[in-house]
């Protein structure tokens, strides 16, 4: 029998569906642009089995992998489970054997040493490839088209970290796919490495290095000869695993730092530049780029903690206000000796979630699109939120001219991650569509959403109900049919 918690984590709009699933043409309402080629992937986590503890976050959950295939005017819809080690191995046991976010100390025995990854954070295409990924593992490698899971990937036994990023980025100038990890030589450890692997699948180098604690080091960016990291102290330690604290805590007492990475062979921790900056928090990034010796990098930036489940290691209460994450610039001048970076608000809109035209990453770029939090509308809470944040707003931030647009999805609605959809290989810079989940609470449902890029404010252009209700989604992204049509031949 499966009895799931009846707690937030598990109850209302947060109820496990665990479906699997495949719709050749969704219900939709306005029209889909015949001119939409390719597939929007994105992930949930989703646990399998009730977990092994009690309760849990929903970092823990299993990956379930959704993907909208889009053309001709009609939307199809597959979902499959991620089937990591971890969720054969729960499979074959018909319970959970794994134990909390990040902590091996409360795992069955019988899974000692096996890779703990829920590959729920990403869903993300390189190469022909669909990695699948959670930070603390390897990339699961997917099949595009069918969605099953081919299993985890050290690239022909070049990868020699434990680990590989949720938040890959692909160099359009190289078609590189720019990648790193944290925790490299294992649970806990201050190593880092960086990867760059061509889109033949070819892990071309790395570069190693540690970082000056050990935190959540989520996502970076990259620019023309860079790699850049923003390192902010959500720590850990094996006190708080032994003593079963959530694997992460916020530490308000040490210094954010910006990390400037040469992105070659070769590159060894000695050329490697940290600028310190006052404590904050940070975990996405939007974008980075150079210009002349400057690097500028473009992020959502916190006063303090954001993440409520991993709390203030010194146990300060958790404090919304100065959780909310506003686009910042964090400026550096690799031709002088300063050891700070400069910092600046570009932006009074709350703004997660950024995504840009994926074509000008680590270049000058206008736009961002990203889930905003509007504090002045009305919420009704019907079926209950996902994590208490309500997330009721697509923004976009023009970084030209500055200015923002916005569209609320109303009381009773909550929002996913947003994606860009160029409307041909060269069209210019925001030119195409914005997709994204929108969670209809009260209802149980969820409908994909599809917005004009340049014109959110006008609202959806087609909505598509999905006939299950897609839970807290975390990233995906978007495969243009040349990326996809080779691999659906040969299916
Ligand atoms: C994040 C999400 C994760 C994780 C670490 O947003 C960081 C951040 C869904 O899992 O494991
Ligand atoms: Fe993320």
């Amino acid at each position: 029998m499966t009895t799931f918690p009846q707690t937030p984590s598990f109850t209302g709009f947060n109820t496990p569906s665990r479906v699997e699933a495949d719709v050749n043409d969704l219900n939709v309402e306005g029209a889909v642009p015949r001119e939409i080629d390719g597939a929007f992937y994105r992930v949930q986590p989703e646990h399998q089995f009730p977990p092994k503890l009690g309760d849990d976050i929903a970092f823990n959950g299993d990956g379930l992998i959704s993907m909208f295939r889009i053309k001709d005017g009609k939307i199809a819809f597959k979902q499959r489970w991620a089937k990591t080690d971890k969720w054969k191995l729960e499979n074959e046991a018909g319970k959970a054997l794994f134990g909390a976010y990040r902590n091996p100390l409360t795992d069955d025995p019988s899974v000692k040493g096996q890779i703990r990854g829920t590959a729920n954070t990403n869903a993300y295409i390189h190469g022909g490839r669909l990695y699948a990924l959670k930070e603390d593992s390897p990339a699961l490698v997917m099949d595009p088209v069918s969605l099953e899971t081919d299993g985890y990937t050290n690239f022909d036994g070049k990868m020699k970290g434990e680990t590989f990023t949720a938040h890959p980025k692909t160099d359009p100038a190289t078609g590189n796919m720019c990648g790193f990890g944290y925790a490299s030589k294992g649970v806990l450890t201050n190593d880092m490495t960086y990867y760059e692997v061509s889109p033949a699948g070819d892990l071309l180098f790395d570069i190693w290095f540690e970082t000056p604690y050990y935190c959540m080091m989520h996502d970076f960016a990259i620019t023309e000869d860079y790699a850049v990291f923003s390192v902010a102290p959500i720590t850990s330690s094996w006190e708080r695993l032994e003593k079963g604290l959530p694997h992460f805590g916020f530490d308000t007492k040490q210094p954010t730092y910006m990390a400037v990475v040469p992105r070659k062979a070769g590159t060894t921790a000695e050329d490697i530049r940290w600028f310190k900056g006052e404590n904050c928090f940070t975990a996405h990034v939007i974008n980075a780029y150079q210009e002349g010796s400057k690097v500028f990098l473009d992020l959502p930036v916190a006063e303090n903690n954001f993440f409520p489940f991993f709390p203030d290691i010194d146990g300060a209460p958790f404090n919304p206000d100065q959780a909310k994450t506003y686009i910042t610039r964090w400026s550096v001048d690799m031709s002088q000796n300063s050891e700070d970076y400069q910092t600046q608000r570009l932006s009074d809109m709350i703004f997660e979630f950024p995504k840009v035209d994926d074509r000008f990453t680590g270049q000058k770029y206008r736009y961002s699109w990203g889930v905003v939090i509007d504090p002045e509308k009305p919420v009704e809470l019907k079926g209950g939120s996902a994590g208490g944040f309500v997330m009721n707003t697509l923004g976009m931030y023009d970084h030209e001219t500055g200015k923002e647009q916005k569209y609320w999805v109303g009381p009773v609605s909550s929002i996913q991650e947003p994606c860009f959809i160029p409307r041909s290989k060269d069209a210019v810079e925001g030119d195409g569509w914005i997709v994204m989940v929108c969670n209809r609470l009260e209802d149980h449902s969820s409908d994909l959403l599809l917005f004009d890029a340049l014109n959110i404010e006008n609202g959806p252009i087609a909505s598509a109900n999905i006939p299950v209700r897609l839970r807290f989604g975390l990233h995906g992204n978007w495969a243009s049919a040349a990326d996809l049509t080779v691999l659906e031949q040969a299916a």
